[in-house]
């Protein structure tokens, strides 16, 4: 992957600066005393961030799947730190990107699922998780998929097309540049579109379609998967997409090999940078629409494609484990995996994950899912490896990954400004298993937002959003209602039983809390920002 000078004009190596925080975490998590005040300071650990596209809570074994779809995710957990109340930002993509890049809740800009030719959702102005960690002397690198726009506007993507996340911090650029099921359907590398043949130039369009190349609408008959009108524009790979894509045809990518496109490129990232703390930001197409997983994986569950898709993305994360330990870096690296967001079955495809679910529970015990407010649709397995640091064993800390970027600061020794990360709360502690407490309270994003505080949950009422038929045609609750809704999650975790009647005081405390921290411009004690 190429790199740009970002990295080479940054102080690199600040590693041996005051890093007494890890210093001491290691010999406490071992169980030792700490080393002498004159020991050679510990550098921070490389930070892999597995993050996988709408992984629901249950779906992963560790977390009580009944099938054996995830033993790789699985190992993991068990000697690491598992948590049971981590959340995505929000219930959708681009938003739980946003607050995981930015520290911000994602209201604070509105952000909703982008479509593919968006322009970049963050500020370039932004100082987001990569530049934090190249600031500290980290080699920055993002593999996958990306959904958070590119370019100012009006993207030619023939050309080098910026501002992206070569903009935002990361130095190793390998992307799907929105979602699989949404074109363009090529990867980019840098800021470039991969294998892209002038002659044949792509043209994109959200709004009419650009010729009468066949559509899903107009012959089904080329499809391998069903689709519903949204998902029925060009068709790539026997697949119909969102939105219209001409030209490009060396480029494109096919379904069945992005899995192991992406893992060599993160592989290729840490044999680049194994001499370097490095950051990878590892984002899984796996398990979104369309789920098309490779011959090897097929059949592979009995579970459907969605099953195999999980299979497969259980594989993959196992390679990447693998490729640390085989190199000598799994002790000097921490291992992040998580999902962007809650699950969903049919999301668009006719691909039998509703039919072959069996008694599989994707949401595990919770209500909702993908879309929704209710905690199936933020609260995602979470998992933190780090081996000879992180001990095994679970925590019920109520944790975000908005934090990240405060708490992954402290780690590499990076001060924020007070002007950074509006919402970031530095929960490094928590992160790394050495302490239970968590948020005191955290945002919630869907269609509404939710306020969780304590044993509480409050759903603030909101008028019908009409975005709403994208969770309820799928079946999913989208947890917005025209009434306020509150839910003692210590006694009814599945928030069957609205209270917000017999408790208005709290109703009344929640709602208060909640409106000031959305007009505040940020949550962060010593933020002095101002949108
Ligand atoms: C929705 C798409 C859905 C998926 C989602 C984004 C429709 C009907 N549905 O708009 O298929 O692409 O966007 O998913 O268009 S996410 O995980 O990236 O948020
Ligand atoms: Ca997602």
């Amino acid at each position: 992957m190429p790199t740009t000078t970002a990295t080479s004009t940054r102080n690199r190596f600040r590693r041996g600066a005051a890093l007494t925080a890890l210093a001491l975490i290691a010999p406490i998590a071992c169980g030792r005393a700490p080393d002498p005040p004159d020991a050679p300071p510990t550098a921070p650990p490389n930070i892999v961030l597995i993050y996988v596209d709408d992984l629901g809570y249950g779906d992963v074994g560790a977390y009580g799947a009944v099938a054996d779809l995830t033993p790789n995710i699985d190992r993991l957990a068990a000697a690491g730190l598992r948590f049971t109340d981590a959340h995505s930002s929000a219930a959708t993509c681009t938003p739980s990107r946003y607050a995981l890049l930015t520290g911000s809740y994602a209201f604070r800009r509105n952000a909703d699922i982008l479509p593919g030719d968006a322009p970049l959702l963050i500020p370039p102005t932004s100082r987001t998780l990569a530049d934090l960690l190249g600031d500290a002397g980290y080699a920055t690198g993002i593999v996958g998929k990306w959904h958070l726009g590119l370019g100012d506007g009006d993207v030619d993507w023939n050309g080098a097309i910026a501002p992206g996340p070569l903009e935002l911090g990361f130095d190793d650029v390998f992307l799907i540049p929105a979602t699989g099921d949404r074109v363009p359907t090529v990867y980019l590398e840098g800021n470039r579109v991969v294998d892209l043949d002038p002659a044949d130039p792509i043209t994109i369009s959200y709004g009419d379609p650009i010729d009468d190349a066949p559509t899903g609408r107009s012959h089904p008959e080329l499809l391998r998967q069903p689709a519903d009108d949204q998902h029925s524009d060009t068709i790539v790979d026997g697949i119909s997409r969102i939105g219209y894509m001409a030209g490009g045809e060396g480029a494109r990518w096919r379904d069945q090999e992005m899995a192991d496109v992406l893992l060599d490129r993160a592989v290729r990232f840490l044999d680049d940078h194994q001499a370097d703390p490095f950051f990878l930001f590892f984002s899984f197409h796996d398990i979104h629409v369309p789920r098309v997983p490779h011959d090897r994986f097929v059949g592979r569950t009995g579970m459907g494609s969605r099953g195999d898709a999980i299979a497969q993305m259980d594989w993959v994360t196992g390679e990447l484990i693998n490729a640390l330990r085989t190199r000598g870096l799994d002790e000097r690296t921490l291992v992040l995996f998580t999902s962007d967001n809650g699950p969903v079955l049919d999301d668009g495809y006719g691909d039998d994950a509703v039919e072959a679910l069996g008694t599989h529970q994707p949401s595990g015990p919770f209500r909702g899912g993908k879309y929704s407010a209710y905690e199936a649709g933020t609260r995602v397995p979470t998992i933190a490896s780090w081996p000879g640091t992180i001990t095994a064993r679970t925590s019920d800390a109520l944790v975000s990954q908005v934090d990240l970027l405060a708490s992954l600061a402290r780690l590499a020794d990076v001060p924020l400004g007070p002007g950074d990360a509006p919402d970031s709360a530095d929960l490094l502690d928590a992160w790394l298993g050495q302490s239970d407490q968590g948020r005191q309270e955290l945002i919630e994003e869907s269609f509404t937002l939710a306020l969780r505080r304590g044993r509480w949950k409050y759903i603030r009422a909101d008028a019908a959003d009409a975005q709403t038929w994208i969770a309820d045609d799928k079946g999913i609750e989208s947890g917005l209602l025209d009434v306020d809704q509150l839910f003692d999650l210590e006694q009814d975790a599945q928030e069957r039983d609205n209270v917000a009647d017999r408790r208005p005081e709290v109703v009344n405390e929640l709602r208060t809390a909640l409106q000031r921290m959305v007009d505040a411009a940020g949550t962060r004690p010593g933020f002095e920002g101002s949108d």
